[in-house]
């Protein structure tokens, strides 16, 4: 079923930017909620969505928005992620017409873009799948683990060791929470704002392992308030991976530049090319673009 099927019209890049502005609009009634906002974890949707996928198989990806059916919804992986469906499912009421797949990357879209960070290239077409589509566990990566397996993971899909710390940098927003992950805290000292400064942190702060009875995670030694992964912290620690580290944390528009080129071609991942309602990408405008 295409996108206009389902539709019953054909909608345009002028429909789909209303859904933009509605995600766009809900993000800042996080209230309580972490640090104020849905943004992070929408961002984190968006990717849990579309990482599952497998370029020898052609299976996962954003297309059928698998993650609404268990196991996948239940793989320990998702935690958590009930939240971000929770808060994108009143957008997807109003708005029928769109499918899921389209709906959580656009509101990745919308989230990255409306915490200042770069434009990412968006198209519709993905299409709503059936529980037979689930993808199985263990497609995510696992944060305990090293280099290797970031590139068995990411290679898997199709990316390259540039792509994976360009990707990577999103961990400058949001935070690991005990109840869901078992990690905890933030990567940086703004989650909200989309910046490089999750690699200015890696580049140039003292990391330590720290003491507790959580898994294995960093913290840094000046104000011990911030967190590292082992998996973020081998983007120091591995020669290839710790060049592009150094490159992003000199240079924000470098990494802004990668970042959006990588995260949008993450978005598309296992949609098939005659889905695509355009053949050329679209910029959706931020709300402040659109008050000018
Ligand atoms: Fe991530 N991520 N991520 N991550 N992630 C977590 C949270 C976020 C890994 C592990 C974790 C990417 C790559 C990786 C976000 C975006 C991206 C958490 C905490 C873990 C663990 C979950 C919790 O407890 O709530 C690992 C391992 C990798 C390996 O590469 C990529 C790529 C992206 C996007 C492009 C975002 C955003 C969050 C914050 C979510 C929130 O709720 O604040």
């Amino acid at each position: 079923q295409s996108a206009k099927a389902a539709a019953g019209f054909t909608p345009k890049l002028e429909d789909y930017q209303k859904v933009y502005n509605t995600v766009a609009e809900l993000l800042d009634e996080a209230g309580d909620y972490d640090d104020g906002s849905y943004g992070p974890v929408l961002v984190r949707l968006a990717w849990h969505a579309s990482g599952t996928y497998d370029k020898e198989t052609n299976t996962g990806g954003s297309n059928y928005a698998t993650m609404r059916f268990a196991p996948e919804s239940l793989h320990a992986a998702n935690n958590g992620l009930a939240i971000a469906r929770g808060v994108l499912e009143p957008v997807k009421q109003k708005y029928p017409w769109i499918s899921y797949g389209d709906l959580w990357t656009l509101a990745g879209v919308a989230a990255i873009q409306e915490a200042s960070g770069p434009k990412i290239p968006w198209r519709a077409g993905r299409i709503d799948g059936f529980e037979k589509d689930v993808t199985p566990d263990g497609r995510l990566p696992d944060a305990t683990q090293g280099a290797d397996h970031l590139r068995n993971i990411f290679y898997r899909m199709g990316f390259n060791d540039q792509e994976i710390v360009a990707l990577s940098g999103a961990h400058a927003l949001g935070r690991c929470h005990t109840d869901r992950s078992g990690f905890e805290g933030p990567w940086t000292f703004s989650p909200v704002t989309f910046s490089n400064q999750y690699f200015a942190l890696l580049w140039n702060e003292k990391w330590q392992w720290r003491k507790w009875n959580g898994p294995k995670q960093l913290e840094d030694k000046k104000t011990k308030s911030l967190m590292m992964l082992p998996t973020d912290y081998v983007l120091v620690t591995d020669k290839s991976f710790k060049k592009w580290t150094k490159a992003y944390a000199d240079d924000e528009s470098v990494f802004f530049k990668d970042f959006s080129a990588a995260f949008s071609r993450l978005l598309e991942l296992g949609v098939p090319t005659t889905q695509w309602v355009t053949q050329t990408p679209w910029e959706l405008k931020t709300l402040a673009e659109q008050e000018e």
